[in-house]
């Protein structure tokens, strides 16, 4: 992995496009073992970004399909909105720097970094091409066996290793300087935890079918949901329990049948391990609400939803597994005496936030495909409906979970509550 220096903060940023690219990709010469071939003319390059905030170009040569490279790179503004919306450059920093701590963590989960340039905030990495963005599979009902486990493990590890149980107090505080990241912490803070509560935000959006679901969500009579995101949104913006990623959604998730990587962590920072923890079961559960309108037929539909719940029990029990290895085996005698008493708030917080992010999904500003590609509206309101009375029941219940073990009878429950 390489670094390029950074003597004057974004004076030389460009930003590229699908001819220039290849230009800048060709000048590396840390890639030229990947891009052997080095002839403009044989390289091409396509903009292949579906994300809201950046550009992705695959670099590849014509002849050798094998040899390929993606070039991340930030804009000045949210792609999803335009220039009207500036947006700090920084976030190419944050993402690579939290990509270089989760290799060195569990290097297997994440692509490989060949090139981090701050200059042009951008970083080149390895190119999945055998892989599918985890949200698409599901949508297609694809099984991946590993999934569960493969999440689970991370989480524990990433959340462990980079948490004051494992690093000493001053590198940890470094660590939280390091992935200050004020701009997209501000934007989680609005579309999750503050605009799909309140009426008259011109960011929300929603299927006006569910237009009374909306006016119960946000009326100052639902009382429990407004503690549940208060005491959330609390967590999220003064706890700063581990470097989080931040957005881990099946849109930062990449797999194959046996492989699984983690992408985009721009949004990291030092915040509450139950956040990225919360953010792959609501995506699960998501695409649980939207499967009844996928796979259309009754029985393949209830195996898939078997299955999606399935791998949300191994994503939570792999999760304990490791996290009690790892305490086992590194924690500090200071912290011996409160473990069951942090797993409780953990799986507490990890439920309310699984709840905040399926909300924002149904009225906020960024909704997901799973539900979004249902064609019908009169079905997609109905699977919002039961995204939404999911949502809210794990946001207003949360905090009363009695104990960690109790986790997947309280998700049982939310579940088999919502069935519309
Ligand atoms: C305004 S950006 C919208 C969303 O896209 C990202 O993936 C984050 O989830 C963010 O909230
Ligand atoms: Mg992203």
């Amino acid at each position: 992995m390489e670094v390029a220096q950074n003597p004057d903060q974004y004076q030389n940023f460009k930003a590229f496009n699908q001819n220039t690219i290849i230009d800048y990709v060709i000048s590396l010469p840390v890639l030229q073992p990947i891009l052997k071939e080095v002839d403009p003319a044989a390289l091409v390059a396509e903009e292949i970004g579906d994300g809201n905030l950046n550009m992705v170009f695959r670099v590849s040569s014509r002849t050798h399909k094998n040899q390929s490279v993606i070039v991340k790179q930030a804009l000045p503004y949210l792609r999803l909105v335009g220039e009207s919306w500036p947006l700090t450059l920084d976030r190419a920093r944050i993402e690579a720097e939290a990509t270089m701590v989760y290799s060195k963590i569990i290097p297997e989960r994440v692509p490989q970094l060949y090139r981090y340039d701050p200059d042009l905030c951008l970083t080149v990495m390895e190119d999945l091409k055998e892989h599918l963005i985890l949200r698409k599979g599901l949508i297609a009902g694809k099984v991946y066996p590993a999934i569960g486990q493969h999440l689970g493990r991370f989480l524990a590890h990433t959340l462990f290793y980079t948490s004051d149980f494992y690093l000493t107090p001053a590198d940890k505080k470094a660590r939280v300087k390091q992935f200050i990241n004020p701009e997209l912490c501000k934007i989680t803070e609005d579309l999750i935890f503050d605009e799909p509560y309140r009426a008259g935000v011109a960011n929300n959006q929603w299927n006006s079918l569910i237009e009374p679901q909306v006016a119960q969500l946000q009326s100052a009579e639902n009382r429990g949901v407004k503690i549940g995101v208060f005491k959330l949104r609390q967590s999220f913006m003064m706890h700063a329990e581990a470097l989080i990623h931040g957005d881990l959604h099946t849109g930062s998730v990449m797999v194959t049948e046996s492989d699984t990587r983690v992408i985009d962590p721009e949004f990291a920072f030092y915040g509450p391990m139950g956040f990225d923890i919360g953010a792959i079961i609501a995506n699960l559960l998501l695409n649980y609400c939207s499967q009844p309108y996928h796979l259309r037929e009754a029985k393949a539909c209830r195996t898939y939803q078997a299955y999606l719940k399935a791998t949300i029990y191994t994503v939570w029990d792999t999760f304990l597994q490791e996290w009690d290895n790892l305490w086992a085996a590194h924690i500090k005698p200071e912290w011996q005496s409160g473990h069951e008493v942090f797993k409780t708030h953990l799986a507490q917080e990890t439920l309310g936030f699984a709840g905040c992010k399926m909300v924002r999904r149904v009225v906020g500003l960024a909704h997901v495909a799973d539900l979004e590609s249902i064609a019908d509206l009169q079905e997609r309101a109905q699977a919002e409906t039961q995204a939404l009375q999911m949502g809210q029941a794990l946001i207003s219940n949360c905090y009363q979970l009695p104990h960690y073990s109790d986790f997947g009878k309280a998700l049982e429950q939310v579940i088999a509550l919502s069935q519309v």
